[in-house]
């Protein structure tokens, strides 16, 4: 079953934003199969972001993620990595549509509120760089047996 890596920022935790965001997954149907609140160390990050490592934002984005806690998550459904994308909106929150999560709640490019793993290849290496096997969770809602 696909699976796709989410985590709430330093800004949407600090704007009290978490149980917002996880509502929106949550209802739409998508499955919670991990979740840990956490400070990120400098090496996390580094290795997180490391595909924008020669962009100029890369210090200021590294330190802005280490510099309060996230919560971190992984979510199962069928098609969760594009349809977690169109919940979040657009990179630009000024640019994002109204209903997404970053046109809804942002302004700023660089405090965009949450990441989501942008391809199927790329949530499994997310998955796997944030979570330990053991911390994720196989299991199946019992009242929405339609959802996978
Ligand atoms: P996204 O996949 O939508 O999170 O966006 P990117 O992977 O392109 O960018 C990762 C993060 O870098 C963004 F969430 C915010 C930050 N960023 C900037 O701060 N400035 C930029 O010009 C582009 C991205």
């Amino acid at each position: 079953m696909e699976r796709t890596f989410l985590a709430i920022k330093p800004d949407g935790v600090q704007r009290g934003l978490v149980g917002e965001i996880i509502r929106r997954f949550e209802t739409k149907g998508f499955t919670l199969v991990g979740l840990k609140f956490m400070k990120v160390s400098k090496e996390l990050a580094e290795k997180h972001y490391d595909v924008h490592r020669e962009r100029p934002f890369f210090p200021g984005l590294v330190e802005f993620i280490i510099s309060s806690p996230v919560v971190a998550m992984v979510w199962q459904g069928e098609g969760v990595v594009a349809a977690a994308r169109k919940i979040i909106g657009a990179t630009n929150p000024l640019t994002a549509e109204p209903g997404t999560i970053r046109g809804d709640f942002g302004v700023n490019v660089g405090r965009n509120l949450i990441h989501g793993s942008d391809a199927q290849e790329t949530a499994q290496t997310e998955i796997a760089l944030w979570f330990k096997e053991e911390e994720l969770v196989a299991w199946q809602p019992h009242s929405t047996p339609w959802l996978s």
